[in-house]
């Protein structure tokens, strides 16, 4: 590529060697390419900074800056999480609204954009990370930056009568529309932003799919996310997860993993866990849940009751159900080694993914890649999880419906081998076709089309 890449995160992986899959990818392409990576350093600092702070990346620079305490409570806590999450989570009763949280949001925005306004050259390709810099690129705009900037929304895109809740609908547009390429999970979301444009103010796709608004073309198409397969598959066949589980020979095992957010499902899920047991005839198998689920964000309001119901709910089933010799949920609350991740999600026969919204869903992914092909699980996906457009394969479901979940546990726990091989093999053709280098290749080629297309204005 001509030019550097510039990639801008909420965190920069500046404690240790990069982990998980997006953090790895975009790694990999810095260290292929060079350049530079931005973000938070994760320290607070009692007075904001004027710069950056360098710290050596594997062949690119990675350039921090400290949140103050009142900017990580107003922008990072605050309308990042407690507005634009819910929001985009088809949450807008939980939106937690705050004029100072929104200033103080803006003002991050700001800060970030004047301090990379000096650094970024014309010929730069920027590729800008989630929700918390939805208006970086305006503001970096209104200081005259021409380089082309993309943006990625890793979480679903709001629907218009969603969109509506928030006081700052009216300039949402035109943050969207100071990027050049903005790349979203699903064609459900391309369709959701295409439908603000429309209606909200009345701009619609030119014939070669661009979108013109305020004198500014500028692109909106899907890029689903994927995974590292291969790397998955083999941390998958290292280890025996029923050994680390201490299951019994004839015990089936469901697997969910998540962090604990409201916006996954998990009271749902385990009540159909419950009702599947509650249903239970003599020849079904019996099958233990097990539910990893580490806090986040505890900090939000909205996610200090999820515990205590998740427990709730995992007490009562336990309570109803176990044996001498059985507990039919295992809930661990906290992260796992991925190791022992990939390890686990082989040895389950069922992956139970049932958000009830969620951008993409990686878990789903890596259920598929850490089956085996001989004697693969069954994945029991949510219809909302962004997942289910590529994923068509899965037993697909709605989490709101209890019931019908549980008739999916009972399908999938007895389904026999050559409709799980068969379901399986068309899941893990989709999952490695779009995987994670298809993901950041497919994005950044098109990210250098746009940045050789002839200028156009820059007004905002
Ligand atoms: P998340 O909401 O975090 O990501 P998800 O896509 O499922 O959701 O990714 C979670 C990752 O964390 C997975 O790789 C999973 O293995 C790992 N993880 C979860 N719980 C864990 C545990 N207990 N121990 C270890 N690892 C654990 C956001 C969006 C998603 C979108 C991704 C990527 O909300 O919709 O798919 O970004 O774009």
């Amino acid at each position: 590529m001509t030019g550097r890449l510039v990639v801008v995160s909420n965190r920069v992986p500046s404690d240790g060697p990069p982990s998980g899959g997006l953090v790895v990818a975009l790694h990999d392409c810095l260290h292929e390419n060079g350049g530079v990576w931005y973000g938070t350093s994760g320290q607070i600092n009692d007075a904001p900074s004027d710069g950056f702070s360098d710290v050596a990346g594997d062949g690119y620079d990675m350039r921090t800056f400290d949140l103050t305490q009142a900017e990580h409570d107003g922008y990072y806590l605050g309308y990042a999480n407690s507005v634009l999450w819910p929001l985009c989570h088809r949450r807008a009763d939980l939106m937690a609204l705050s004029t100072g949280d929104f200033e103080t949001y803006i003002a991050v925005n700001r800060r970030l954009a004047k301090m990379m306004a000096r650094e970024l050259r014309p010929d730069d390709q920027v590729w800008i990370h989630d929700y918390h810099f939805l208006p970086l690129a305006a503001c970096l705009r209104e200081l005259g930056v021409t380089a082309t900037i993309g943006f990625f929304h890793h979480i679903p895109f709001p629907a218009v009568h969603d969109l509506l809740a928030l006081p700052q609908h009216h300039i949402f547009p035109q943050w969207i529309a100071s990027f050049d390429l903005v790349g979203l999970q699903t064609q459900r979301d391309v369709a959701a932003a295409l439908e603000m444009y429309r209606s909200l103010v009345g701009a619609e796709q030119l014939r070669d799919g661009s979108l013109q608004y305020r004198g500014r073309n500028f692109e909106i198409r899907s890029f689903p996310i994927g995974i590292d397969v291969d790397a998955f598959a083999k941390e998958a066949g290292r280890r025996d997860g029923r050994a680390l589980l201490n299951l019994a020979t004839d015990e089936r095992l469901v697997i969910g993993v998540d962090r604990l957010d409201y916006s996954k499902g998990l009271d749902n899920r385990l009540s159909a866990f419950g009702q599947y047991l509650e249903a239970r005839e003599d020849g079904d198998p019996r099958a233990s849940l097990l539910q990893i689920a580490p806090p986040t964000r505890e900090a939000v309001t909205a996610y200090q009751n999820i515990r205590s119901e998740m427990e709730r709910i995992s007490g009562k089933v336990n309570g109803l159900h176990s044996d001498l010799d059985w507990t039919p949920i295992r809930y661990i609350h906290r992260g796992i080694p991925r190791d022992t991740l990939a390890a686990l999600y082989r040895a389950a026969d069922v992956g139970f993914v049932t958000p009830f919204a969620d951008g993409m869903n990686l878990v789903a992914k890596e259920y598929v890649a850490a089956q085996s092909h001989e004697d693969p699980g069954v994945l029991i996906l949510s219809q909302f999880a962004g997942a289910a457009e590529q994923m068509t394969s899965a037993l697909i479901v709605n989490p709101y419906d209890i019931g019908e979940m549980a008739a999916a546990l009972r399908t999938a726990l007895s389904m026999p081998l050559a409709e799980r091989r068969e379901r399986h093999e068309a899941l893990f053709k989709v999952v490695q076709r779009d995987d994670i280098g298809h993901w950041t290749d497919s994005y950044l080629a098109a990210m250098a089309r746009i940045a050789h297309k002839p200028l156009v204005a820059e007004a905002v």
